[in-house]
């Protein structure tokens, strides 16, 4: 019984390059790309792929979200299984751990494929360390090669090619995966053994979500003074606050729009991933709770595919 909001669209697949990423000279590695996954950051980081040269074909889920990239050189593929055939790297992106594992173990998945030797398979979807190890496991017993390469950034940052990457496991992967990198990334880090990369991405995903509802309060309270948003962002940006997280998000909660760049139901995810981690440690996260409860309610009100900055509807109630 949630009720009907009218949905914000989804951004547009803008296939047109973008001329900061053709001014880096990438020299494609000559490996087959695979891409899975293509909603709001795996089609703009695949656009990206595609316009630096990369040999490309994808699948995702809603076949119609593949067609752009055909007609722009990449190949479309049936099923998860048929990109890997057809691949030497293949890139996942999809909304969270349980489709992750499908997309490995599920029918027509990575894992149907015997033999994957040959074969890396890189995480891009947000994930918790424990799911990151159970596929990598499943990869490496079939003899292929596994990394975690976490993302931190949103669409803006993944058209701009500036995109902060976060890695953990197989190293030569991490090396294979550099002309790639360089077309989405303005900076990478491996961190060493698998599940330290998703840990370290969903610890600062608990500082967004917590950073996000209070903005999203503040901004409320301004509200019931009659005081305008952009009167308090303009003093905050003259502040050691200032951050173009908290400017841009600021300015969708005035402005009432949320199109979508990181999604409601990805950020509740997220810090439901992040409190998983920390009960497995006994460490308490009252204030991250707190920000998934904000977010869970805000999904009940019709706004699980908003920005997260819709998270300020639920904070003006
Ligand atoms: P989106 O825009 O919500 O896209 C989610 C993607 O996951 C999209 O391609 C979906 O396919 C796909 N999806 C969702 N459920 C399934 C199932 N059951 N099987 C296969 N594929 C599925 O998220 P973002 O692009 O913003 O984020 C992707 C990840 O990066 C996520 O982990 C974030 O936290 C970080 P669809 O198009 O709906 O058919």
């Amino acid at each position: 019984n949630r009720p009907v909001v009218n949905r914000e669209e989804d951004p547009v697949i803008d296939m047109t390059p973008n001329q900061s990423i053709t001014n880096r000279n990438i020299e494609p590695t000559p490996k087959r790309i695979g891409f899975l996954g293509l909603g709001i950051m795996g089609s703009t980081i695949a656009k990206n792929f595609i316009i630096s040269g990369h040999k490309v074909s994808v699948w995702n889920r809603t076949r119609d979200k593949c067609v752009p990239f055909e007609e722009h050189g990449a190949t479309i593929k049936e099923t998860p299984s048929d990109v890997c055939e057809d691949s030497d790297i293949i890139f996942s992106c999809v909304s969270g751990p349980k489709e992750c594992r499908d997309l490995v173990f599920g029918n027509c998945g990575i894992i149907d494929k015997k033999d994957l030797t040959d074969k890396a398979y890189v995480e891009m979807s947000t994930i918790d360390p424990d799911t990151s190890n159970v596929i990598a496991n499943g990869i490496n017993a079939r003899g292929g090669r596994y990394l975690e390469a976490q993302i931190q950034g949103s669409k803006s940052e993944a058209q701009a090619g500036t995109l902060v990457i976060i890695a953990g496991g197989d190293k030569s992967v991490f090396d294979d995966c550099q002309s790639c990198f360089k077309s989405i990334s303005k900076n990478t880090f491996f961190l060493g053994e698998t599940g330290n990369a998703t840990k370290v991405n969903l610890i600062i995903q608990t500082l967004a979500g917590t950073c996000l509802v209070g903005l999203s309060e503040c901004l409320a309270l301004a509200d019931r003074f009659a005081i305008l948003p952009s009167d308090i962002m303009d003093i905050i940006s003259l502040t050691t606050m200032k951050s173009n997280f908290l400017l841009s998000k600021a300015e969708m909660m005035e402005k009432g729009k949320y199109r979508p760049e990181h999604r409601v139901s990805s950020m509740q995810k997220d810090l439901k991933l992040a409190m998983e981690m920390a009960d497995s440690v006994d460490q308490a996260m009252p204030l991250t709770a707190s920000a998934n409860e904000v977010f869970k309610q805000t999904k009940r009100l019709g706004y699980p595919d908003h920005d997260s900055s819709s998270v300020y509807v639920r904070s003006r109630f």
